[in-house]
Formats: structure tokens, C-alpha cells, sequence
């Protein structure tokens, strides 16, 4: 069951003209840790695999409202910014349905998995000399009617439908966890859970809020400096964002909720990314280990962690960005095709 079928009936925009497409967003697993939890000494840590969407991302779960807007609406495409994730999203349900895309993207600093998929699902890919902010600032024009929909979280249906993650952690766990890690670029998303949780909380369906937690990579964290950053740079080239779009509100979701928005480094970013891979099973991009590394720089100095619920959000997927893993180090051993020597070289005779 998509988005709009599981939640449509909690999301503002959505009436009964809005049509009901989807491509299989949304309804991730929510894993139990079984060694970073006791490790990093958290009480219960649960991670949310938002990499599991169609197209690999927390994305698709705005994207859908988005994009059946634009189709009730009478659009006939949609443009977004991206720097790499929103690209491929918007550029996949514009092709299902029939929809024209273009995006604009900081030239050089996608990964590689991101524009391929851009490119397959036909989007008008626009690299442009300059940041994911630049972008953002040239597609700001196509807000508001018109017939090509800016489809970045700055459309409101965006952060309706990313809304719904938060109404599955409360469904699954019974109530909002003590503490939501999420890592933050342009803070649509932690907007987006912050908004979900008070609107269940007020529903009746949790009797508590999470802290929101997030994190952003040292080199590209205008929110922990408090202000822009003009020329943001971090290998998690998903959140290499020097102002972003939804600043107040992500100021309000940590104030509001008691919570904090901090920095992790590049290196901080990349342990963690081995860790979760190595460690768990699970396989993120590089901003999505953000979130991870963040917990465990907030544990190590916060032994009272033992005794609280924790999600961590992991927002994308690891396949997406290939260049990154193998700089990682391929861990590749070479024999000849014969039995004996791959078990010599296993080390069995
Ligand atoms: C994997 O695709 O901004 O704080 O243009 O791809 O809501 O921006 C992606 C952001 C975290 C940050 N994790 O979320 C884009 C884009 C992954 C991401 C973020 C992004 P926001």
C-alpha cells in the first residue's frame, strides 16, 4: 500500500480528486539493532531503512503527494533542485505519469547512482556550475501555479507526505520513541517527522514526542553556526547545503521538541557509514551515516542513553553512491579457479 493509500486520509492537501498513483513508497522496515545498540550504549535503537523506497529514499514519500498534485492540478511537468536524491525521485514519478522533468543539479557533485537514475527515468538534467543553492535559488521561480510544478520541499505537498514516516515509527513501536536521529541538508525532512509526530501526538496516537536530533556535516552546517555558509563542502555530497529552505522551522523542531542540531565530520561521517554496513547489515549512503554518527558522538557523551528509545533515520540508500564505498577500499582477494588454491588462500588446508 503506497502513501496515499495507507495515509491520503491524513494529509492536508489530498481530496478525493487527487489521484491515487504510487510506485511503492513508503511502509519501511524498522530493523532492531543487533550490535551498534549495545556498542554505542543506547537503550533500544531501531533504524528506519528509508532506502528501501522505489527510488531509494526518503524522497518518494513526499514526492507522491507532490506529484498527484501537479497531475489534479493540470501540470505538465515538474522541475526541481537537487543534489541528488529529489532529482531521481521527481524524475521517476514524472515518468509514470507522463509528466515532462527537469532538474537542476550542482555540477560534478551527485553521485554517480543519483544521476544514472535521473537520466534512465528521462528527466532534462541541467548540471550547472555552481552549488545545490544556486539551484535551488533558479528553480524558486517556477513556485506557485503555472504549469511546471516545483516539486522541492518548499512545495508544501512535500512535507505532507515525508509527514507519514513518523505516523509508521508510532504505528509500529506503539508510541514516539524517546529520540529521533535524522540527518538535516536543506531540513525539510526533519520539518517534515517534527510535524508528523505533533500531529499524532494530538490525534491521540502517541502519548509522548521524540526529541528530534539532528545532524549535519561539519563542513556544510549553517544550523549549528547560525548562519549561511557560503561555500559548504562534506563527502556527503546529499546534504552539501550552505542555506537551507527550511532554516525556522528546522530551528523550531529542535527548540520545540527539547532536541539539538549538531555537526559530525567527514570522518565521523565515514566510520559510521563502515560501521552500519560492517556492523549491521545495512547499507547507506554517506548522509544518511550521518545520522548514525551523530548518535554515536551524542551517546559516547551521554551515558543516560541507556535508557532511552532511540530511531535513527536512515535515509538513503549506499547502492546510490558506489564511488564513495569502493574509495572505502574493495576488499578483494584473487585466486585461481580451482578448488585448492581458493581454499589455501582461505586459509582450510
Ligand atoms: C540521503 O536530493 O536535498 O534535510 O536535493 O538525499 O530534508 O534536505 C537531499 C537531502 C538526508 C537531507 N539524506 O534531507 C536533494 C536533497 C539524504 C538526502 C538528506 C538528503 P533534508
Amino acid at each position: 500500500m503506497g502513501v496515499l493509500a495507507r495515509y491520503g486520509h491524513l494529509i492536508d492537501s489530498v481530496t478525493e480528486s487527487t489521484p491515487q498513483i504510487t510506485l511503492g513508497e513508503g511502509s519501511t522496515p524498522l530493523i532492531r539493532s543487533r550490535h551498534l545498540e549495545s556498542q554505542l550504549g543506547v537503550g533500544e535503537l531501531y533504524f528506519k531503512l528509508e532506502g528501501m523506497n522505489p527510488t531509494g529514499s526518503f524522497k518518494d514519500r513526499g514526492m507522491v503527494v507532490a506529484v498527484a498534485k501537479a497531475l489534479e492540478d493540470g501540470s505538465t511537468g515538474v522541475i526541481c533542485a537537487s543534489t541528488g536524491n529529489t532529482s531521481a525521485s521527481a524524475s521517476a514519478y514524472a515518468s509514470a505519469c507522463g509528466l515532462e522533468s527537469i532538474v537542476v543539479v550542482p555540477k560534478g557533485n551527485i553521485a554517480a547512482g543519483k544521476l544514472a537514475q535521473a537520466s534512465m527515468y528521462g528527466a532534462r538534467v541541467v548540471a550547472i556550475s555552481g552549488l545545490f543553492d544556486d539551484a535551488l535559488d533558479i528553480v524558486r521561480s517556477f513556485a506557485g501555479p503555472g504549469p511546471i510544478k516545483l516539486v522541492n520541499s518548499v512545495n508544501p505537498d512535500r512535507i505532507e507526505g515525508q509527514k507519514t514516516a513518523s505516523f509508521e515509527i508510532v504505528d509500529e513501536l506503539g508510541d514516539s520513541p524517546d529520540d529521533l536521529f535524522i540527518p538535516v541538508g536543506n531540513a525539510g525532512n526533519i520539518t517534515a517527522y517534527w510535524k508528523g509526530f505533533l500531529e499524532y501526538h494530538a490525534m491521540g496516537n502517541a502519548t509522548r514526542l521524540p526529541r528530534m536530533m539532528g545532524f549535519q556535516a561539519a563542513g556544510a552546517a549553517p544550523l549549528v553556526l547560525g548562519h549561511p555558509v557560503e561555500e559548504p563542502e562534506t563527502v556527503a555530497s546529499a546534504i552539501r547545503i550552505g542555506r537551507p529552505a527550511s532554516w525556522e522551522n528546522a530551528i523550531m523542531a529542535r527548540d520545540h521538541s527539547g532536541g539539538l542540531i549538531d555537526s559530525v565530520t567527514d570522518e565521523q561521517i565515514m566510520d559510521a557509514y563502515s560501521l552500519l554496513a560492517g556492523q549491521e547489515g545495512i547499507f547507506g549512503e554517506p548522509a544518511s551515516a550521518a545520522s548514525v554518527a551523530g548518535l554515536a558522538k551524542y551517546a559516547a557523551a551521554h551515558p543516560e542513553m541507556q535508557n532511552r528509545r532511540v530511531v535513527c533515520i536512515i535515509t538513503g540508500n549506499g547502492l546510490k553512491d558506489p564511488d564513495n564505498a569502493t574509495a572505502q577500499g574493495l576488499n578483494v582477494e584473487e585466486a585461481p579457479a580451482d578448488l585448492g588454491a581458493v581454499e589455501r588462500l582461505l586459509g582450510m588446508n
